[in-house]
């Protein structure tokens, strides 16, 4: 008797600390004073309506709003190429949006006129709520390179500056969000981890292009390359 009734205070104990356990795992990532939230191109080109809109793009705007909150740190990121960039379908005469061209620097996705410096188009949305954002960084301002990544262009070499200044403002861990996942969000993060940054990325607080099968692989790429999954519930919120 005396038995049994400890055998079920035990097995009902260890449940509730098992589950209170992973219920606190779930929602313990906390961003610290050395972690910066990453929002990459919210920019109406990008939006629905924009000339190379992502389906549902828009419905990230809410989520970063809200993460936002939680970050001392905040650093956007905007595609600003010149007029005639060389990833635009329009600069190669016969090639349609989507096809994919051999550069020097490797193959390049043509994409419809996109970003154009100084454009409506190419400014951050107007619906982002971000007034502790500390920098915009600006990529693809290069004619004859594209930068996907905010950290390194398209050729491999050109650093854009923000490892660095990451680095010398002690920001070790970025929670990467925005458009899109596939393309900038991927090769972001990527680069980041290359460069020796801790690195999550929101999954709801992204959306993708998904072009031949491209989110699966920008998934696969960014596992391999020990990027993390996460979803916006699992950052824990301002208190
Ligand atoms: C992007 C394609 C071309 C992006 C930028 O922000 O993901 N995609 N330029
Ligand atoms: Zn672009």
């Amino acid at each position: 008797m005396i038995d049994r009734r400890l055998f079920f205070l035990g097995a009902s104990t260890f449940a509730a600390a098992g589950f209170s356990g992973r219920a606190a795992a779930a929602s313990a990532i906390k961003p610290d004073k050395a972690s910066a939230l990453i929002v990459v191109d919210v920019q109406n080109c990008f939006l629905p309506g924009g000339s190379l809109a992502v389906k549902d793009g828009d419905k990230v705007i809410p989520v970063i709003n809200r993460l936002a909150k939680s970050f001392d740190n905040v650093v956007c990121t905007q595609d600003w190429h010149t007029p005639g960039h060389v990833s635009f379908a329009s600069a190669h005469p016969g090639k349609k949006p989507f096809e994919t061209i051999k550069l020097p620097y490797g193959d390049q996705v043509l994409w419809p006129d996109h970003c154009v410096q100084g454009t409506d188009g190419a400014a951050l949305s107007r619906d982002l709520d971000l007034p502790r954002a500390q920098l915009v960084i600006r990529k693809g301002y290069h004619p004859d390179v594209d930068s996907y990544s905010a950290l390194l262009e398209a050729d491999k070499k050109t650093k854009t500056g923000l490892a660095s200044y990451l680095k010398e403002r002690r920001i070790g861990t970025l929670f990467v969000t925005g458009l899109a996942t596939d393309f900038c969000v991927a090769w972001t993060a990527i680069d980041a981890r290359k460069a020796g940054f801790n690195v999550y990325v929101i999954e709801d607080a992204c959306r993708g292009i998904d072009a031949n099968g491209s989110l699966a692989k920008a998934w696969a790429d960014m596992g391999k390359a020990g990027v993390k999954k996460i979803q916006s519930g699992d950052v824990a919120t301002a208190s």
